[in-house]
């Protein structure tokens, strides 16, 4: 992994491209101190994916599921947004075209300023009626355990895209437009092991993009992308809009 080569070209490619699509994951929260899933301090090892982030797991035991996003609500509303959220926000404001997707449901590109955006897994600071459908912000930390809609007195659900549910549609069809259009994309800090988003490099480069990847290690999408740049995302990403 060539990191200096790959840094000047993926700053060049930036600076020239009028129409950019970034990729993020819970890495380029890492730094600010929101727990990753997969990593050594990730969210999954402390707690079974299987039996939380389902539907299944929700019918059988909601209280537990409301538990833990419960614990990750207070955590999280302790987090602030860091440079390479804010590096994202300029390079939304300079580039002609600019379209953010990402996975992480802990609302921190919105806050830090982030307007073109798909948040495809959702967001933690939402929640949706089980019986209306009704999606609302709620910011209370901690929520009461079994929340009701305030329209017809339902059972709420974190606004939450679970393993084995499919995304928002409209959510899909911007994701993939903005894949499409690109000329560049940039991943930033995910292991890409979740679908459909571990598809949308593959997908970018059969559009024509150049792809690069901001990560600490290699992933699947190593082997995809023009150019792996290994780092932290608060360090890389902020120095990837620095002017040569
Ligand atoms: C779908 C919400 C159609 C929960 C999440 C079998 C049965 C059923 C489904 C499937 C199946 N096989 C495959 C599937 C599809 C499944 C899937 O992909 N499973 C995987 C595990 C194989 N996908 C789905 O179910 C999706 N829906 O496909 O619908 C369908 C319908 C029915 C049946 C089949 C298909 C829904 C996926 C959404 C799941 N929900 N989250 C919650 O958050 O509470 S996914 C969860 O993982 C998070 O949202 C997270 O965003 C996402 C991806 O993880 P990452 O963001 O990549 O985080 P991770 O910790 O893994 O990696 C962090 C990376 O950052 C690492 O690489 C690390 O090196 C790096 N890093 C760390 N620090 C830094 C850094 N990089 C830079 N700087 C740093 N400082
Ligand atoms: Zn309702």
């Amino acid at each position: 992994m060539q990191r200096s080569t790959g840094i000047e070209e993926v700053k060049a490619r930036l600076a020239s491209a009028r129409a950019v699509t970034v990729l993020t994951g819970s890495g380029i929260s890492a730094d600010s101190g929101v727990p990753t899933f997969r990593g050594a301090d990730g969210l999954w090892r402390s707690f079974r994916a299987e039996d939380l982030a389902t539907p299944e797991a929700f019918a059988r035991d909601p209280r537990l599921v409301w538990e833990w996003y419960n614990w990750r609500r207070e955590l999280i509303a302790t987090k602030s947004p860091n440079a390479a959220h804010y590096a994202l926000v300029e390079l939304e404001r300079r580039a002609d075209h600019f379209w953010l997707i990402t996975q992480n449901v802990d609302g921190l590109h919105p806050i830090a300023g982030t307007r073109q955006l798909s948040e495809i897994h959702g967001n933690i600071w939402k929640v949706r009626c089980t019986q209306c459908g009704k999606v609302e912000t709620n910011r209370a930390v901690p929520i009461p355990l079994l929340p009701q809609c305030s329209a017809c007195n339902g059972l709420l659900r974190p606004h939450i895209v679970w393993f084995g549910e499919s995304l928002d549609p409209a959510d899909l069809d911007r994701s993939m437009a903005a894949l499409r259009a690109c000329e560049v994309l940039l991943i930033i800090g995910t292991s890409g092991i979740v679908y459909p988003a571990a598809a949308f490099a593959a997908l970018a480069k059969q559009a024509g993009a150049f792809v690069a990847e901001v990560n600490l290690d290699s992933t699947p999408n190593s082997q995809v992308v023009d150019v792996a740049i290994q780092g932290r995302a608060k360090e890389i990403v902020p120095e990837l809009l620095q002017t040569p």
